[in-house]
């Protein structure tokens, strides 16, 4: 439960309720967000990014964690690998058994191709499941996919990348029939019609939930559809290295048995990237939202394979994550909090933003009530700022907390805090990679053959600012089209002789760039795993 100090707020929150039940906070101006975003958004914060020295994205800046990663020496760099012996042989590898690599598999299996999922942990071990509150589509008659379009590209100021955005809102609504008919049990109203609600940024109501574990629902059926269709999965088998032939094409990945360090050769003749994010790399030290493995493997393995990187430098930082208790600091609590009414107040009871701002806006926003107002709640950890959930129960009725967001409530009540009658103390926590491996509209990288990506380690969907929802959606439509794509392609690729060389030559630009290191990446796990046998 709270400490006296908090308790002391919590009364002031509860003295200013009714009052602000009436009132909708305003929205900032443009220039009001870009100044705020400037002085307190963590992008901004000029000590934590370093220059990156060497590869196709040389000169341009990352968080320095990451850059670290990719000034580090391959795992390859002192094992003998001999890629005249064949672990696995397969028309299409999907490297990663999150929501993006399923549904790759799906459609590969579909096209007929002879597909394998490799994963590092277990399949469905992956930021898909930590998703919660919905998945964007705009399939309702007040709606569009232009509409769509229009919040995300401004939301994620006008930097996505027009032909993959378009791809994202105009097969949105097709991603949702599909995951319905495999057996998604959406949220429907008594008529069979999917219930849809706001997030940040959004126009209109297109955002489409089963209760507030969508992702975990969503990662459940198609991890079922894959075990159905006999899609063959290496668990606890991570991709180390991509392997190459001599025309420079994308044949294969070296795979580390985690269980045994035994290194296998896995020959392909298209790979998909779909390995995730980075909230385990816990860049400017937050805590993150994200599941144990999102250690950005994929962005080292297609950079050290020569695709560049397209806005590495910005990072999604969840507003609301737990800032108290302890035991769950940093887990995500879903917008859809704020979607069903639940306003951001700070310790004196003032609602001092509108609670579906954009989430860069909002997280900044709550990092300065934090910090230069002082307005903040003093936690044993940090601090925090209220989020007022009675006031959903006053909106929607007694009940719909149970019946709306029922994981949220029972994770609280776990540690005494019944947040349908006590408000509950959020913080920012590291949620999402805006940033990652440049591909084209039809999913392959840009310059190296062969090799597509789908899901958190592509770069450019959603520009440099992700609106909720979307992510879901990018994992089914661009894990679906990579999927299809690599299928057809394997189609009339032949493999020549398989080599690592790219490894030997990234090395020689460590070495020319004056690197030094004995640090190896991919980093597969985080730093504080811990290496029993
Ligand atoms: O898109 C997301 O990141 C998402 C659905 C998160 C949430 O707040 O529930």
């Amino acid at each position: 439960m709270f400490t006296p100090e908090m308790m002391e707020s919590v009364k002031k929150v509860e003295a200013t309720r009714d009052k602000r039940m009436g009132m909708e906070p305003r929205r900032m101006t443009a220039d009001e967000k870009d100044a705020l975003l400037k002085a307190f958004h963590p992008d901004y914060k000029d000590a934590a990014f370093e220059t990156i020295k060497i590869g196709p994205n040389k000169g341009q800046k990352a968080p320095a964690e990451l850059v670290h990663l990719l000034h580090s020496n391959s795992r390859l760099t002192k094992e003998k690998i001999d890629l005249q012996k064949i672990d696995y042989d397969v028309d299409v590898l999907v490297i990663g058994g999150g929501g993006a690599g399923a549904s790759a598999a799906i459609e590969a299996h579909e096209a007929g191709a002879d597909v394998m999922i490799v994963t590092k942990l277990r399949i469905g071990d992956a930021n898909t499941m930590m998703a919660e509150g919905g998945i964007q589509a705009a399939d309702k008659e007040n709606d569009s996919p232009a509409q769509h379009y229009l919040d995300a590209y401004g939301g994620g100021h006008f930097a996505a990348r027009p032909e993959l955005l378009r791809r994202l809102v105009m097969e949105a609504p097709d991603a949702i029939q599909w995951l319905n008919q495999l057996g998604v049990m959406f949220d429907k109203d008594e008529t069979g019609r999917m219930i849809t609600t706001h997030g940040g940024g959004t126009s209109r109501k297109r955002m489409h939930a089963c209760k507030d574990y969508t992702g975990a629902e969503i990662m459940r059926t198609l991890r079922d559809e894959v075990i159905n269709r006999q899609i063959p999965v290496a668990e606890f088998t991570s991709a180390v290295e991509l392997i190459k032939d001599e025309t420079g094409q994308i044949a294969g990945a070296v795979l580390l048995n985690m269980e045994t360090d035994d290194y296998l050769v896995a020959r392909a003749k298209t790979v998909i990237i779909a390995t995730g994010g980075a909230g385990r790399m816990h860049y400017q030290g937050f805590p993150t939202s994200n599941h144990y493995g999102a250690t950005a493997d994929g962005l080292i393995l297609g950079y050290r394979a020569g695709v560049p990187l397209l806005y590495q430098d910005t990072i999604q930082y969840h507003p609301t994550g737990v800032a108290y208790p302890s035991q769950i600091f940093g887990a995500l609590v879903t917008e859809k909090v704020r979607s069903l009414g639940a306003m951001l107040v700070n310790r004196d009871g003032e609602a001092f933003m509108h609670p579906l701002e954009t989430r860069d806006v909002a997280a900044a926003s709550i990092i300065r009530e934090c910090s230069e107002r002082g307005k903040g709640v003093t936690t044993p950890i940090g601090s925090g700022v209220w989020l007022d959930t009675p006031m959903i129960e006053r909106i929607g009725g007694e009940g719909t907390i149970e019946k709306r967001i029922p994981a949220m409530l029972r994770m609280y009540l776990n540690y005494g805090i019944d947040m349908r009658k006590l408000p509950i103390l959020v913080y920012p926590t590291l949620h999402y990679q805006n940033g990652g491996l440049e591909i084209g509209g039809d999913g392959f990288t840009k310059g190296i053959h062969n090799l597509l990506v789908a899901g958190e380690a592509v770069g450019g969907i959603h520009g440099r600012n992700r609106l909720m929802g979307n992510s879901l959606l990018d994992i089914i439509v661009f894990g679906r089209n990579a999927g299809k794509a690599a299928a057809k392609k394997a189609k009339d690729t032949k493999l020549g002789k398989m080599n690592l060389d790219h490894i030997g030559e990234y090395a020689r630009m460590l070495e020319e760039a004056g690197i030094d290191t004995h640090d190896q990446s991919p980093l597969l796990l985080p730093k504080y795993a811990r290496h029993e046998r």
